[in-house]
């Protein structure tokens, strides 16, 4: 009993467990060894075993095998510490609920007294899914419930996993069959609601909820359009209005809404339009284009007057009647 006792001590001071009191056995090495089987005597069964070139990384609902064997008298007890913690002779397979870092250490005994070396296995238990989240490398825009992105627009997915990390993402579209996402990808050129599913698996299989991601893409461009007050009177396909006529510019966007609205005068510099315009005499012409709020821009157009400021002149010519 007290060679006992001077052997818990020690293993106690070995593991840093100062406050193990009623231990059970876990006696010291010997010579004349048994050994654990092969290079990796703990099997882990009941899930997906990944390695990432360091430890194990398991699923939900995996378990312990631990396997020795001895050339001589034969293999009389494994003895194991689980999480650092003295837990006797192993009988059956070892498992764990709590997700993380978890220990195993063994060490055999045979039949005449001989120990193995200790021994320590580590395994990372990994019990939740990737999360997974998707961007788009065009402006979305939120309007209402809806979101919207103009035309062009690619999808990343980008996805995290705390312990075993992630094996792969996977993407739908509409109502199309997953498929490994490798990189950006488009949607079909339609206007209107169109759907993204996605999701993330680990590498012991974990795999997240499917989310789903619904967008609008508007392909298409505001309409603009540009008028004059008074309106102008039209003569041998020229376009008059007085001085002090005011041109205006109207713009529209079916999906979602005109974000900016440009003039330009005689070819100059667009500017933002904020204010009828008013042109100066002589013979010019307004060109304007649109922006809707996903980035769609609108063709050009154009308006040619003539702004008439001469007032006419009359001659009274007496009739010769
Ligand atoms: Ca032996
Ligand atoms: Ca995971
Ligand atoms: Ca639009």
């Amino acid at each position: 009993m007290r060679k006992l006792m001077s052997v818990l001590l020690v293993l106690v001071a070995g593991f840093g467990f100062a406050q193990q009191t009623t231990a059970p056995d876990f006696p010291e090495e010997s010579t004349s060894k048994p050994v654990v089987t092969e290079e990796k005597p703990v099997q882990a069964t009941g899930s997906v075993v990944y390695n990432d070139g360091k430890v194990d990384y398991v699923g939900a609902n995996a378990k312990f095998v631990i396997t020795a064997e001895d050339k001589g008298s034969g293999v009389k007890a494994i003895y194991i510490m689980v999480d650092n913690s003295l837990a006797g002779k192993y009988a059956d397979p070892i498992s764990f609920t709590s997700e993380g870092k978890h220990t195993i250490g063994y060490r055999v005994e045979d039949n005449v007294g001989n120990l193995s070396a200790f021994k320590m296995y580590e395994v990372v238990v990994d019990l939740s899914a990737p999360e997974v989240k998707i961007a788009s490398d065009k402006k979305v825009v939120a309007l209402g419930d809806a979101l919207y992105v103009g035309r062009g627009a690619s999808f990343t997915l980008v996805a995290n996993d705390k312990y075993s990390g992630v094996k792969m993402a996977e993407y739908a579209v509409g109502e199309g069959a997953f498929a490994v996402y490798n990189g950006a990808f488009t949607l079909p050129d339609q206007n209107g609601f169109q759907t993204i599913r996605y999701r993330a698996t680990d590498n012991v299989g974990n795999t997240s909820e499917t989310k789903t991601y619904t967008v609008y893409v508007d392909l298409n461009a505001p309409k603009v359009s540009l008028s004059v007050d008074p309106a102008a009177f039209e003569k041998d396909g020229v376009k008059y209005v007085p001085a002090g006529a005011r041109v205006s510019l109207e713009a529209s966007d079916a999906e979602t809404a005109v974000a900016e609205v440009w003039y330009s005068i005689d070819g100059g510099d667009y500017l933002p339009y904020n204010f009828p315009i008013v042109l100066s005499a002589g013979t010019h012409t307004v060109k304007a284009k649109a922006v809707d709020l996903v980035g769609n821009v609108s063709e050009e157009v154009s308006l040619t007057l003539v702004v008439d400021a001469d007032e006419p002149t009359g001659d009274l010519v007496p009739s010769q009647k």
